[in-house]
């Protein structure tokens, strides 16, 4: 994962830090509406339940989504990445509580919580850095199966690795939940909204991301331009996941749409959409997303490939994650290059150069006209 440092005059945190100087308390969301699973133990098959899918509302705690884990030997243990951005320093040891809710009909085990912790050029895997026997309110602390939503807590303590990683600085956050009790009982299991306590000299606590559901296909257009999302196309490569998948609402207000097609750490990826076209001539493409020095190519139906080398910088850089962080990620603007298409539906395709493993697609643009980009503004927009 390639992440570019924030531009300057777009300033790090230092000034905000000094308005929030007074240490609070908030719970930090880990994991509700956007996780993947990232290891999966004991056959364990990782489902992601969408209520609006299946009609119950019942079926997730928090938001649209959860997790559904099911095996038939029991002890369900899965390790879950995209977890929230934390520091050590955030959640002191022995002092830091964790929640889950889940909802169980048989699995009356017990979970540990494993904190998992890595940072780019300094940890080469996640490390194992914080752990917290779970207490889910039944005998001994093991699950109740009622099949009814309840919370599970623990207060964290330190793990093996706890030293590999810095303390004040931000880390990637993956939450393993490892059972220690519970072989042997086939179930359906449902966890949802995982939380920390951080002690933060921050900002307040953001809500968690919602779920912004792929629409393949759509557009916005007016006479001479036509706007799609990256997250819309209608075929794509880029696997579920990702270091830019947003963690909360603030940065989702950067995006448009709330939402991007995303990836790192896979080589080979490529996407299709089908804009319809208005008006046959000549068009500028435009794309938003993290993009600079991220090279790939693209067409128009049929017409030669047209090379994207990432060497322009990139306009209308806005911050999408900000840690007064050396590796803080931006959406930006960049002008791919000029087109001659024909009225109607057309397919536009991108498939990215060999070796390069970071790219987030957020929005793009054709038109005939002058742009001035300005954020996830589309061009009729005031
Ligand atoms: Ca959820
Ligand atoms: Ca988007």
């Amino acid at each position: 994962m390639r992440l570019r440092p924030l531009a300057a005059g777009l300033g790090p945190a230092a000034a905000f830090l000094a308005l929030f100087s007074a240490l609070g308390s908030a719970d930090v969301i880990l994991l509700d509406e956007y996780w993947v699973p990232d290891i999966v133990v004991n056959e364990v098959e990782v489902a992601e339940i969408d209520t609006l899918e299946t009609g119950e509302a019942k079926d997730a705690q928090s938001g649209e989504c959860s997790a559904l884990l099911t095996n038939e030997t029991g002890w369900p243990n899965v390790r879950f990445r995209n977890g929230a951005s934390l520091r050590l320093n955030e959640v002191p040891a022995g002092e830091s509580d964790v929640k889950l809710w889940y909802r169980t009909d048989a699995w009356t085990g017990k979970w540990t919580l494993g904190i998992w912790a890595y940072r780019y050029q300094v940890t080469e895997r996640p490390m194992d850095v914080l752990q917290a026997e779970l207490d889910g309110g039944g005998a001994g602390g093991t699950l109740l199966a009622d099949d009814e939503w309840h919370e599970a807590k623990g207060i964290l303590v330190k793990s093996p690795e706890y030293d590999a990683v810095p303390e004040d600085k931000p880390l990637t956050i993956f939450v393993w939940l490892r059972p220690t009790d519970g072989w042997g009982v086939p179930h359906h299991t449902y966890v949802d909204r995982i939380e920390i306590d951080v002690v933060t000299d921050e900002t307040p606590p953001l809500e968690a991301a919602r779920r912004v559901r792929p629409n393949p296909g759509a557009q916005a257009a007016g006479e001479d331009w036509v706007w799609w999302e990256g997250e819309d196309a209608v075929e794509h490569t880029f696997p579920p996941g990702g270091a830019y998948l947003p963690h909360n609402v603030q940065e989702q207000a950067v995006l448009s749409n709330g939402a991007w097609l995303q990836f790192h750490g896979n080589e080979g990826q490529g996407a299709k959409w089908e804009p319809v076209i208005p008006e046959a001539g000549r068009y500028t493409v435009w794309c938003r997303g993290v993009v600079y020095e991220e090279p790939f190519r693209w067409r128009f139906g049929v017409q030669p490939w047209q090379g994207w080398d990432g060497n322009q910088e990139p306009l209308d850089v806005q911050l999408y994650r900000g840690t007064d962080d050396e590796w803080d990620v931006t959406d930006a603007w960049s002008r791919l290059g000029e087109v001659d298409l024909a009225v109607g539906k057309q397919t536009f395709e991108m498939e990215t150069s060999p070796g390069l493993l970071s790219l987030a697609l957020d929005c793009f643009l054709i038109t005939k006209n002058d742009f001035t980009p300005r954020g996830s503004k589309k061009p009729d927009e005031p």
